[in-house]
């Protein structure tokens, strides 16, 4: 009676398991992008490389990988992602943030946050903006070997090439009101080719 229990629940878990992976597949399929690197000094040689602008906080040589995750679901889809960073100062607070162009020369290059709903006022220090459900935000503290992983999940998807890096900030990001999506001076910068939204049909976004 007991191993008849068990060996129908093993089942219903698989069951539900394989539903959402076939149907992300039959409404245009899931997609999955991955940028990484060790850290350079700015360039105009190393255009599409880690940029690190302050060497101190974020080592000329550290690793930055960021995953992205796209998948389709019935009544909506879903996008997650991924930072993992490895080579940094140890027990360390950082924010980090998806911007909406690419890293370049100059820290200020990668643009503002990405925001699902816009902000009218620029810069948008409104929480009602800039929060953590409306942009992606990665904010990581460094464990005792300088390593650290901070992932952010979201129902709702970039808009086709407004989204191009993820920016690793001096501190954590401020929540309150005139300060929201604070963190500080940019310290680095890696240029991420995001799932542009057109490629993943069928979603209805
Ligand atoms: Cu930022």
């Amino acid at each position: 009676m007991r191993t008849l229990h068990k060996a129908s629940a093993a089942f219903a878990v698989t069951a539900l398991l394989a539903v959402p992976t076939t149907v992300a597949f039959a409404y245009g399929g899931s997609r999955t992008v991955k940028a990484e690197g060790r850290f350079v000094p700015p360039s105009p040689f190393h255009p599409s490389k880690p940029l690190t602008y302050d060497s101190k906080k974020v080592p000329v040589g550290a690793r930055i990988s960021v995953v992205e995750h796209v998948g389709g679901r019935v009544g909506g889809a879903t996008t997650s992602v991924r930072l993992q960073v490895s080579g940094l100062p140890p027990n360390r607070m950082y924010g980090a943030h998806v911007h909406t162009k690419p890293c370049g020369r100059t820290p200020d290059a990668s643009g503002p946050h990405y925001q699902n709903v816009k902000d009218p006022k620029k810069p948008s220090t409104d929480p009602a903006y800039a929060n953590s459900e409306n942009e992606v935000w990665l904010d990581f503290t460094t464990d005792a070997r300088g390593r650290a992983t901070a992932e952010s999940r979201h129902d709702w998807r970039f808009r086709p090439g407004a989204a191009r890096s993820v920016v690793i900030h001096e501190h954590g990001t401020a929540t309150k009101h005139g300060k929201a999506g604070m963190a500080g001076a940019r310290l680095a910068c890696l240029t991420v080719p995001f799932v542009n939204t057109t490629d993943v049909a069928g979603t209805g976004k």
